[in-house]
């Protein structure tokens, strides 16, 4: 934690004052209407905490065999929920809604990238999850195996998903835009005996290669634990074949039965594990559980999106991030809900591609994240033909925003351009390793203040506290922790539970709290949350999660390169922009060499990360501001990719001539 050298300081919370209260309308047909409503199920919680989950997670899931213990807290940070019960959850996702009248209703409507669109009923993708699950279940894949999918946006990566679920394989899912040294390395730390993947992948038009990024990825080695690549195709390109090790998706699955019993696992059974980046080292696998993770999903599709029979629900997200597997693969069809899968980008053909989406598919609840509706803010201003106020949106009654703050104006924008001012806004604060919401607005209660998440949903203990766990009084920037475990939290990081406690329960805030890595405010008048940004080395480019560390040790990784410091500074549409100080083994560029270094170096990280990691900029000096005892100074880089004017001490600096040359671009 190093709460000194952050943000905390420099922002001290939104200024903003105006509030927007749901209308009397929606209020009157939420699930949870009215603020009296949510209070109670607040008061509920600090009454009785354990019975108040007991009571959810009998109401909201199918359990095989009951639970008769909520919270085990024996063995914390470590905590248990729901651990005597059995549960399996493809069936409370599928089978649930073949006997409650849904069997026949559309489950999911994938939109193409070319536009294009099929469904499949609850009953349809019933049987072909079974047929998926039989099919692995044929190649020896098993309860307790890890399964790393490698795919693009699809209704057979949805049941790839709920496939490994059904069997009791833990799925990692790895987001199709990272690269083959990216894969291998989640391969490599998940132990994982199959690859799912897909021949290529559409994205605005064009086909991008998936599995020979696979075979790429095995071609490094020590991946001897995977014995099945099983590829879907998708587009039919050409793509190598290894015969035994590979196996098509449709031919495995072509004889297999459309029935699959379900394997019954236990509550804490790991569901998936999905990598995120954390301020050191390697990507931190983060374990998740099967009962209370479903809980959360089934929950805040009800709290949070307050999801109807009749809505058409669309979460923009991809099923490589948290938001993917909670509101795009779990979520809607634990509810039973109708959703939309989407293959394409927002921009292609041109940028009224989600707009033109909703007004086909008549959605009714739209979440997206900040930095797309900055982008299409941008377009719009630039096309005017692209605007929302061209497109039908009147099916739209509530919309959300999720992955990094949003800012009062684009949050005014969204509300008036494409809600019409008549669709609430939920701000849903939350992360990788909280399986859900944790802070957000309830639609029919909560009245909304434009770049605020507002409260936390009932149940979740969220505080704000300094850098010794003590309380700070509302009005003052601190650090944000949940005091007490929810059931849909990380469980453990694979692999590496001394990472767990010493990353997320701190003994510097008494071991007991959960450090989400966020500093916070809540206003002096609302009580209200809003978040100020990460603590800790995290940047977030366009809602994605990076690990400074993570980029710089790429760097280092290229043979030119001596010494690299990654930070982030704010940018207008992405949020946050990665900048990059490098030292070279040679002399410093300039000029045209430093172009044409800057842009190698770009590639190269795009390479042994993925594109979303490559820095915006590249600054190269002869060496990096640093202490007297060799530790770089990135508060005063952070000044220098601002543009800004240091006017903080250097006295400790060992160098202070080095910083006008890291002034501008080389
Ligand atoms: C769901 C997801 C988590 C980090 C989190 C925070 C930022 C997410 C936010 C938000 C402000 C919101 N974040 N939602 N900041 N307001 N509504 O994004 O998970 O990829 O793990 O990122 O994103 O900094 O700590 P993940």
């Amino acid at each position: 934690m190093a709460a000194t050298d952050t943000n905390l300081q420099e922002n001290q919370g939104s200024h903003e004052s105006r509030v927007f209260a749901p209308s009397a309308e929606f209020v009157a047909k939420a699930t949870i209407s009215g603020m009296p409503a949510y209070e109670k199920l607040c008061a509920e919680a600090a009454a009785d905490y354990e019975g108040f989950w007991a009571r959810l997670a009998r109401e909201n899931l199918d359990w095989q065999k009951p639970f008769t213990t909520t919270l085990d807290e024996s063995d914390a940070p470590f905590y248990k929920w729901f651990a005597d019960g059995q549960l399996n959850a493809s069936y409370n996702c599928l089978d649930r809604n073949l006997t409650n009248g849904n069997a026949d209703k559309t489950a999911i409507i994938f939109e193409a990238d070319d536009g294009q669109s099929t469904r499949a009923t609850y009953r349809e993708l019933h049987e072909r999850v079974c047929k998926f699950a039989n099919g692995l279940r044929s190649r020896g894949i098993q309860k307790g195996d890890r399964v790393i999918i490698y795919m693009s946006m699809s209704i057979e990566a949805v049941a790839a998903m709920q496939a490994c679920a059904r069997i009791g394989a833990t799925h990692s899912v790895v987001f199709g835009g990272f690269s083959a040294k990216s894969l291998h390395e989640r391969i490599i730390d998940a132990g994982a005996v199959a690859v799912i993947t897909a021949d290529e992948q559409r994205r605005g038009g064009k086909s991008l290669p998936l599995k020979a990024i696979v075979d790429e990825a095995l071609a490094l080695g020590g991946c001897e634990t995977i014995r099945n690549v099983i590829v879907y195709q998708r587009t039919g390109g050409n793509i190598d074949f290894t015969e035994g090790l590979d196996v098509w998706l449709h031919e495995l699955v072509a004889k297999q039965p459309a029935e699959c019993e379900p394997e019954w696992v236990g509550a804490e059974h790991p569901l998936f594990i999905l990598y995120t980046s954390g301020s050191t080292g390697t990507p931190k696998g983060v374990q998740h559980s099967t009962g209370g993770y479903l809980l959360w999903c089934a929950l805040t599709m009800k709290w949070t999106f307050d999801i109807k029979p009749d809505d058409v629900f669309w979460c923009t997200a991809d099923i490589g991030w948290v938001t993917g597997h909670s509101y795009i693969t779990y979520g809607p069809l634990l509810v039973g809900g109708t959703e939309i899968v989407f293959e394409g980008i927002p921009t292609f053909p041109n940028a009224g591609r989600f707009w033109d989406t909703i007004a086909k598919h008549k959605v009714s609840i739209f979440y997206t994240a900040p930095t797309a509706i900055r982008s299409l803010i941008k377009a719009a201003d630039v096309d005017p033909s692209v605007h929302p106020k061209n497109y039908d949106l009147s099916s739209l009654r509530l919309l959300g925003s999720v992955g990094e703050p949003i800012n009062p104006e684009a949050w005014m924008w969204y509300y008036n351009n494409v809600g019409g001012g008549r669709c609430p806004v939920v701000d849903t604060f939350w992360q990788t390793e909280t399986g859900g919401h944790m802070i957000t607005p309830l639609p029919g209660a909560t009245p909304m203040v434009p770049g605020s998440c507002t409260l936390p949903l009932p149940g979740i203990m969220a505080a704000i506290v300094d850098e010794a766990g003590a309380d700070v009084a509302n009005g003052q920037g601190g650090i944000l922790v949940v005091k007490r475990p929810w059931p849909s939290m990380i469980r453990t990081i694979w692999n590496n539970p001394e990472r767990f406690k010493a990353s997320y329960f701190p003994d510097e805030l008494g071991g007991k709290y959960y450090l989400a890595g966020d500093g916070a405010i809540r206003n002096s008048d609302t009580t209200y949350f809003t978040i100020t940004g990460r603590i800790d080395d995290v940047l977030n480019v366009s809602g994605h999660r990076m690990g400074t560390m993570e980029i710089e040790s790429a760097l280092v990784a290229n043979p030119l390169v001596a010494e690299a410091a990654v930070v982030g500074r704010p940018d207008e549409t992405t949020g946050e922009s990665i900048c990059a100080f490098v030292v070279l083994k040679q002399a410093r560029p300039t000029g045209e060499e430093a172009k044409k270094l800057a842009t190698e170096l770009r590639n190269w990280v795009a390479k042994e990360i993925g594109p979303i990691a490559k820095p915006k900029e590249i600054r190269f000096g002869d060496n990096l501001p640093k202490t007297r005892s060799g530790k770089i100074m990135r508060r005063l880089l952070r000044v220098l990719a601002k543009g800004e004017t240091i006017t903080q001490d250097i006295s400790t600096l060992e160098n202070p001539a080095i910083l006008d040359q890291l002034k501008e671009a080389s």
